[in-house]
């Protein structure tokens, strides 16, 4: 199945932090990383500490959602991640935004993540890599880049 995984850190070398997760979800077993969005620095949304660095992979993958969630909970382990409230800072977040045109409602895992559209640290890393992709029910995704104009993105390599 082709997901899109949002990549997040604020915390610790948040850019060495990306790079790292980066290369374990193309290491993921079975997996090929299809492609990878650069690097983005963005103003913290919903939250706090320093701005983030953001990105986007697209990875071909055999594991089913509730297993891929589970890898990516073990990778946000292994660089220490810490849940101390909701929307803290943190060392590694990763999300997964889309598997295929899947629409997941299990209390763990929802997809497409519920807030993807509202964010421009998502959409532009996302419609780098995919430029006509379509979100299920929501149509295509670049319709939604207008209304988060005002969020500050820069790229960051
Ligand atoms: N969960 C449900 N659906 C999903 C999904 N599609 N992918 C559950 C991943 N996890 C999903 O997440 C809480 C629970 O959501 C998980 O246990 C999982 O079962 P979390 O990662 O522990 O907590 P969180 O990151 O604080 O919450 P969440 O919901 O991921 O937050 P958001 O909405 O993703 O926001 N600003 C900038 N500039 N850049 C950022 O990356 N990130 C956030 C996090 C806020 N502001 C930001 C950024
Ligand atoms: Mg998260």
């Amino acid at each position: 199945m082709i997901a899109y995984i949002g990549i997040g850190a604020n915390l610790g070398d948040a850019s060495a932090n990306v790079d790292d997760a980066l290369a374990r979800l193309a290491a993921l077993e079975g997996s090929v990383m299809l492609a990878r969005s650069s690097k983005y620095c963005t103003a913290p949304i919903d939250s706090s500490g320093d701005d983030y660095i953001n990105a986007v992979a697209c990875i071909d993958t055999p594991l089913s959602a509730p297993a891929l969630l589970e890898a990516l909970h073990a990778i946000e382990l292994a660089h220490g991640r810490e849940r101390p409230y909701r929307n803290a800072p943190r060392t590694l977040d990763l999300d997964i935004l889309l598997y295929g045109d899947a629409s997941i409602d299990l209390p763990q895992l929802h997809v497409p993540h519920p807030r993807m559209l509202d964010r421009a640290f998502v959409l532009v890393p996302l419609l780098e890599i995919a430029p006509d992709i379509v979100i299920p029910a929501r149509g295509p995704a670049a319709q939604f880049l207008p209304a988060v104009s005002g969020q500050d993105i820069s790229k960051a390599d």
